[in-house]
């Protein structure tokens, strides 16, 4: 959260809440926003689709634009979102539209969006779950509850610094992660809650291929593994307490169920695999000596799992979050102050925090007509193959025709894999509406583009179920051009489909805000504690919301009263073996915790792993053309750190532009050499605008750096088909020859009206 001013100069200064011990410098992306050429000034229609109407082609993304008025912009849309619902019905839009968009709750992007097409449209086909965590969200509720419920507000960080011996960290918990939660933060606490864990003797051991993925603070032992091999390390863990009978029968017999297809698993009866630390060795590189020892030392004290998120944005996603769950029962933690397991625990500022004990309002969505959805990543398999049949947890769902896609508040182009077949099955749409405030490439690749406000050009409402404090995000600057609120869009095009009142139900935004804040006061009433009106909450800038005890949550009620408060899986209990899971015959998640090897995995041509994970200069794609974001980038690419071995053997030095590569694409990017990176690894974030050399390519290259070109676009597995952006396999080489521009953040061709073609 930050406080913001325009100076005389007319400059916008944004600095951190006061009182927050470690300030995001994400924050000095934000005044680059202002006046800047990447932002959308006017509305601006592709000019194939404003002169020859809707219909599948291949010229999104190279076609030229028109800049045209709001009201005939309108009123095209509306005609064209009337012709696909009458000719199709809501059946042929998609709404799913994924993506963070900004941290207010009014504005929130995905809310206002869902609101239209349900109360105007009839409805859209929509999306479950998301692509930071579907495998886990999926898997979760089999085999130990809802993600939510179980990971936020159980486990916190005052548990961790009075309580824990060993945090066994996989994947890490990078302080630029926890920079972030949608919602805003007003504190971040994490750097200091793992310094004074430290001293006072927590072991941090960080599990994972970057040594940055814990602060200095943490004092960590760093763990070195592959991408994708920390099932193997858990699973060799599990072996040795199960050998030396250190494993918690008790537990195990009381609050779980399924735990002797695991051991038949790990002892190899199932099998003939015998799942012992040399095994595990002989797949992560870990000297078997120290599994043993590791698994002994968690075996003492007080030890927390905790599961980065991006280790389940992979393939096989599922089976690390399951496999950490198992490793945390037979330890029998799960449930104690400060131990047991803990999914995402630092991936995002909404872990490790207590629970808000008043409510706070979304955006209400209104009644969604149409049932067909897809999971969430696998956007571009819907458009490539409508009518198609395929397996999501549990039920066999056939792909809609889909003939309209509307995305607001998030940026495919971003967060998508294999970007060329994305490109490919947009293709296929009649009509791709975009509103956003930049000339992102989902813009750049869209028909009609509304030019929306972000965060600072207008009033909102900033809070989560997990912070403190909720602040009043006041309007600092005025927008672009002409650019609109989407709730504003909205109503437009709501009263063109005689829907304007059922869509506003009469309220203007100040209105909305006061409505939904209406509800956090009552709350605050119902406690008797200080609840200041809309008006004094809006003057003050903030109000105080009261957090709840720190009793562990649901985790910590089941392991007092197992029978009466039983989880809510299908047995009640913790689930290690899943009779639902392995009644689904999914030979890519069987129904007890298992490795798979990686199939996207290195090999002779591509002999690099890629790690592909969360920028630490911005969130996402918004505002890389910030300050902080531009001035990390390396020659103005994003930069991708390698091992000095992988790059001596590369004849690459610090700072030099590199090309890497595999069947799917091809990028550019600033290489720095490092040791932070393990060997055999290379780690390129996501976020840089997606920059294509020649935009008709087949095969893309960017010239900027976004790792999504390089990606594969498969699900974790047939459960949950979750997003794998976070790992693939490339080659990388030395870039000799001229460096082309990068474009990413101008503004793509402007065409006079009527003009040439
Ligand atoms: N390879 C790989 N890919 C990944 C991941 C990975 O680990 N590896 N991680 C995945 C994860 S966890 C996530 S969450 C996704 C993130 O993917 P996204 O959420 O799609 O990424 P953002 O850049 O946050 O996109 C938000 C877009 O909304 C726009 N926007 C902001 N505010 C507003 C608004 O008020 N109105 C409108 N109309 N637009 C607005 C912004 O300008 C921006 O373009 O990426 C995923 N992709
Ligand atoms: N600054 C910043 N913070 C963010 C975001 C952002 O865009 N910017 N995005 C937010 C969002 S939406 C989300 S969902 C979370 C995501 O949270 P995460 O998914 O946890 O974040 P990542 O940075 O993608 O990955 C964390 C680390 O995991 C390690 N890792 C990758 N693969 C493996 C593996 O197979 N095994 C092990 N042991 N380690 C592995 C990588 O070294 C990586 O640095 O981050 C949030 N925080
Ligand atoms: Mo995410």
């Amino acid at each position: 959260m930050f406080r913001g001013e325009v100076d005389e100069g007319g400059a916008l200064r944004v600095r951190p809440r006061p009182g927050d011990p470690d300030p995001s410098p994400l924050l000095d992306n934000i005044p680059s926003a202002v006046g800047h050429r990447a932002r959308i000034p006017r509305p601006a229609v592709r000019r194939g689709w404003w002169e020859g109407g809707p219909g599948p082609t291949d010229r999104r993304g190279r076609d030229g634009f028109v800049e045209v008025g709001w009201d005939e912009v309108l009123d095209r849309l509306a005609g064209e979102l009337r012709r696909v619902r009458d000719a199709h019905g809501p059946r042929g839009i998609y709404g799913g539209s994924y993506g963070w968009a900004s941290a207010g709750r009014f504005h929130h992007a995905q809310s206002q969006l869902h609101r239209f097409l349900n109360t105007a449209v009839g409805g859209y086909v929509g999306s479950v779950g998301t692509y930071s965590g579907a495998a886990a969200e999926t898997i979760l509720p089999h085999v130990l509850g809802p993600s939510g419920p179980v990971s936020k507000g159980t486990v916190t960080w005052e548990q961790i610094g009075a309580h824990t011996d060993t945090v066994l960290a996989f994947g890490g918990m990078a302080i630029k992660n926890s920079a972030v939660a949608a919602g805003g933060v007003s504190a971040h606490i994490e750097r200091a809650a793992m310094a004074a864990a430290a001293r006072r003797g927590t072991r941090f051991v960080l599990v994972g291929p970057l040594r940055t993925d814990l602060p200095p603070e943490a004092d960590a032992r760093w763990l070195v593994v592959p991408p994708g091999s920390d099932t193997a390390l858990m699973l060799g863990l599990l072996h040795t307490l199960v050998v030396d009978g250190l494993h918690d029968v008790a537990f195990l017999d009381r609050y779980c169920v399924g735990w002797e297809v695991l051991e038949e698993y790990l002892l190899g009866k199932s099998d003939g695999t015998v799942r012992d630390a040399e095994w595990a060795s002989g797949i992560t590189g870990v000297p078997a000596g120290e599994i043993v020892e590791l698994a002994r030392r968690a075996a003492t004290g007080r030890t927390l799992v905790t599961v980065a998120q991006s280790l389940q944005r992979a393939e096989f996603g599922e089976q690390p979050v399951w496999a950490g769950l198992a490793l945390a029962a037979a330890l029998g933690q799960v449930g104690l102050p400060g131990g047991g397991f803990c999914y995402g625990l630092g991936s995002i500022a909404y872990y490790g925090r207590r629970k808000v004990a008043v409510p706070v309002s979304p955006l209400p969505q209104g009644r969604n007509g149409v049932r067909e959805y897809i999971p969430v990543a696998r956007i571009a398999d819907m458009l490539l193959h409508p009518g198609e049949e395929f397996d999501h947890d549990g039920r066999r769902l056939r792909y809609p025709h889909v003939r309209l896609a509307y995305w607001i508040g998030g940026n495919p182009f971003h967060h998508h894999q294999d970007l060329g077949r994305l490109r490919r099955a947009l293709g296929r749409l009649d009509t791709f509406v975009v509103h956003e405030p930049a000339w992102t490439a989902t813009a750049r690749h869209a028909d009609v583009v509304l030019p929306a406000t972000m965060t600072i050009e207008r009033d909102d409402i900033g809070a989560t179920s997990l912070d403190p404090v909720m602040s009043a995000m006041h309007r600092l600057v005025d927008p672009p051009g002409e650019a609109r609120d989407d709730f504003t869009i909205f109503t437009g095009l709501a009263e063109r489909l005689g829907a304007g009142p059922e869509f506003t139900e009469g309220r203007d935004v100040r209105a909305w805000l006061a409505h939904l804040y209406e509800r956090t006061r009552a709350g605050l009433l119902r406690q008797d504690l200080p609840a200041p009106t809309f008006d004094e909450f809006w003057a003050a800038g903030e109000v105080e919301l009261p957090l709840r005890a720190d009793d562990g949550g649901l985790l910590a009620e089941f392991r007092a009263d197992p029978d009466r408060k039983r989880l809510p899986t299908p047995s009640g209990r913790i689930e290690i073996g899943s009779r639902t899971i392995a009644d689904f015959g999914y030979p890519d998640c069987p129904g007890h915790p298992a490795y798979f090897a990686p199939t996207d995995a290195p090999d002779g041509r591509h002999p690099l792993w890629l790690v592909a994970n969360q920028p630490a200069t911005r969130l996402h794609s918004q505002l890389d053309y910030g300050a902080h974001s531009a001035a990390a980038k390396v020659a103005g690419r994003e930069v991708v750190r390698i091992h000095p071995v992988d790059a001596a053997a590369r004849g690459v030095v610090d700072g030099q532009v590199v090309r890497l590569f595999n069947d799917r694409g091809a990028c550019l990017a600033g290489a720095r050499v490092t040791d932070d990176v393990a060997p055999g690894v290379v780690q390129l974030p996501t976020g840089a605008w997606f920059d294509p050399a020649d935009p008709a390519d087949e095969v893309p290259f960017c010239v900027h750096g976004n790792p999504n070109v390089l990606t594969r676009d498969v699900g974790s597995s047939a459960l949950a088909q979750g997003c794998t952006g976070q790992h693939t396999a490339v080659q990388v080489q030395r870039w000799d020859g001229p460096l082309p521009p990068v474009r990413a953040h101008e503004p793509p061709p402007i065409e006079p009206r009527g003009g040439r073609r």
